[in-house]
């Protein structure tokens, strides 16, 4: 009988679900899929919100511990999981200070404050309501950060924080694969450097096991 995964990885489908899929084969970690997708009633399932009341996805499992929020879930793998080649995060403080502050920037400048507000008031509009003004401001808002972010790119290396692959880089692309439902058209330095990062073979592998 084969041995059960001690991680569990609930939910699939969408571009927060894709960042724990990504580190966790990015690291070369066994771990089984919980398949729940939003707006589905497959996130009703009891077992899982009794693990998380707040009913979002992803949720990691490991062991005794649940993980909700995918950049805690990306950065708790790196720290707990990084070996030999693989260092999803850095080890000496200035460069942790980098990666942390990739992180927030993409996850509150360019998801919260700019694409999920499109999302929730473009493709959603029928729950969260219309709200053309603030739709164009998150719009103006994303091009002008996602802008900012092109000198901040280092001059060596290929990514985020360098010369390696990072949960950062996770965290930027599957937000440009977010973006391109609102058809932004992205500065040249950030396709290049998504071209890069997206010819990983484990990139290619997560897309898969996020859409089963
Ligand atoms: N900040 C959370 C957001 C999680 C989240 O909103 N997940 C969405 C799918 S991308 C969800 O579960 N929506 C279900 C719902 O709102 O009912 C993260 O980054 O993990």
């Amino acid at each position: 009988m084969t041995k059960p995964s001690r991680l569990t990885l609930w939910g699939v489908g969408t571009s927060r679900t894709l960042r724990a899929h990504w580190a966790l084969i990015e690291l070369g970690l066994d771990y089984a899929t919980q398949p729940i997708r939003t707006r589905t009633l497959t996130m009703e399932n009891p077992a899982f919100l009794a693990l998380h009341p707040r009913g979002k996805i992803p949720v990691l499992v490991d062991g005794d511990l649940v993980v909700s929020e995918s950049p805690a879930i990306v950065t708790y793998l790196a720290e707990t999981y990084c070996s030999g080649a693989t260092h999803l995060i850095p080890e000496t403080p200035w460069a942790r200070a980098r990666y942390f502050e990739w992180i927030s920037f993409i996850s509150m400048e360019l998801d919260a404050t700019s694409l999920y507000v499109l999302r929730r008031h473009v493709d959603l509009y029928e729950t969260y309501g219309e709200a053309p003004a603030a739709n164009n401001t998150a719009r103006e808002y994303f091009l002008r950060m996602i802008q900012s972010a092109v000198p901040a790119l280092p001059s060596k290396g290929d990514f985020l924080l360098g010369q390696d692959f990072s949960g950062a880089d996770i965290l930027m692309i599957s937000c440009l694969n977010f973006s391109d439902r609102f058809d932004f058209t992205l500065p040249a330095e950030i396709t290049a450097y998504r071209e890069r990062v997206s010819a990983r073979p484990t990139y290619q592998a997560a897309l898969k096991a996020n859409n089963p």
